[in-house]
């Protein structure tokens, strides 16, 4: 029987204002059947999105959410964990949202390693404002803000991640949901701040005038710089320019913020010492 998406939809607001052949779409069905799987109830997540086209997620998925301001979703989702910690938190930015304007709180949520799921849609460029170059653009790109391309070293988000000692970072793409659920369910269930930069396209604002105004040929071009991770390792160093490996990048075993601060909390409500050797 085919997957009932409907259950997790609000088919009210259907059909998305998401452009035809958005990778939007394919993140947010991912995102549902990773739910499904893991079989959480609706009423226990809460999804936060910050402005731009990856924003309206939380437009579309039925259960708590909240639509912020640009740059502020992970700030949103870090209280609203602090104060549920028995909830699951799904953030969702743009490269834009959550690098740019939100990098500052994506490096100190990875850096806590608070509960929250962080899932970063990367498609290259500001897509919602129509092709502002982002921290992801790459370099010879043109945008609105770089017409003679542009000239800006681009961030690997994951690299960033792991420097700020996040607890989960995966990388996939919307070119194979049923390992992009795989993924996600991991990371959903990894006690700690999750990170998954999902490769995405945007034909219409990225590839219009980078030769793939088609979303096939926007996700061709995707699938020329991705690798399997035990793959990308085993080349030198001339082979992984301009590639970006995907898979699990990294695991650790932090103390999750909520329970460091529970300790703060007994501390206060009952004198109990606070022993920061335990916290990791
Ligand atoms: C404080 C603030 N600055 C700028 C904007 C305008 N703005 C809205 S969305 C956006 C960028 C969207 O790009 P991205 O975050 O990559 O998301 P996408 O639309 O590509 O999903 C910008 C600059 C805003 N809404 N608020």
């Amino acid at each position: 029987m085919a997957f009932n998406y409907d259950k997790y939809l609000r088919t009210n607001k259907m059909p998305t204002l998401w452009c035809w052949g958005c990778g939007d779409g394919v993140i947010l069905k991912s995102v549902i059947r990773a739910i499904d799987e893991l079989g959480w109830d609706m009423n226990d997540v809460c999804v936060v999105s910050g402005i731009g086209c990856s924003g309206r997620f939380s437009s579309y998925i039925n259960c708590n959410t909240v639509h912020t301001t640009h740059g502020r979703a992970t700030a949103y989702a870090t209280g609203i964990k602090l104060a549920n910690p028995d909830k699951h938190v799904i953030v969702v930015t743009g490269d834009g949202d959550g690098l740019a304007i939100g990098g500052n709180h994506t490096i100190h949520a990875a850096r806590r390693n608070i509960g929250i799921k962080h899932i970063l849609i990367n498609n290259f460029i500001y897509g919602l404002t129509n092709s502002q170059t982002s921290p992801t653009t790459p370099r010879g790109f043109w945008t609105a803000t770089a017409e003679y391309g542009n000239i800006d070293p681009s961030f690997d988000a994951c690299k960033l991640l792991m420097g700020a000692d996040a607890n989960f970072v995966a990388r996939s793409s919307v070119l194979d949901p049923n390992k992009l659920t795989r993924i996600l369910k991991e990371g959903f269930s990894h006690d700690g701040y999750a990170f998954f930069d999902i490769f995405s396209n945007c034909h219409i604002n990225l590839g219009r005038k980078n030769k793939m105004a088609e979303a096939v040929k926007n996700l061709e071009w995707i699938d020329s710089r991705i690798i399997d991770k035990a793959k990308f390792e085993a080349l030198d160093d001339e082979q992984r320019l301009d590639k970006f490996p995907i898979g699990i990048l990294h695991k650790g075993e932090r103390t999750e913020y909520t329970k460091a601060y529970a300790k703060v909390i007994d501390k206060m409500q009952n004198g109990v010492e606070i022993d920061f050797k335990e916290l990791v």
